[in-house]
């Protein structure tokens, strides 16, 4: 009975998250889709000082994009085929982010400003 509560509860913060009306203080989503062409778009722009998580979806297996090497950060992420890959994108500092495919092939730049 219990974890019957337990998953109604979680079901309820799960539709509430759906709702598509994120609080205006919660982090910036921003979308990228590796498909046949690469990184797609090849630039997005975020706000100086609000949190924002970049969501990188690989739908093709046409490109060796199946990682995103961020430069200024090293850090690597594997992009499985159709799964969103959630990516944390400091936006402490004016600056611009690069990220490319491991053979720094395909690429793809966060604007913050
Ligand atoms: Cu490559």
């Amino acid at each position: 009975m219990r974890r019957l509560l337990m998953s109604a509860a979680m079901l309820g913060v799960l539709l509430a998250a759906g709702g598509g009306c994120a609080p205006p203080s919660g982090p910036k989503e921003i979308r990228v889709t590796a498909n046949e062409k690469g990184f797609e778009p090849a630039t997005l722009t975020v706000e100086k000082g609000r949190p924002a998580i970049l969501i990188i979806t690989r739908t093709s297996d046409a490109t060796c994009a199946t990682e995103a090497i961020f430069t200024e950060t090293g850090r690597r992420y594997e992009l499985p085929l159709n799964e969103e890959v959630r990516i944390d994108v400091p936006t402490d500092a004016a600056t611009t982010l690069h990220y490319a495919c491991g053979m720094n092939m395909y690429k793809g730049e966060i604007v913050v400003k």
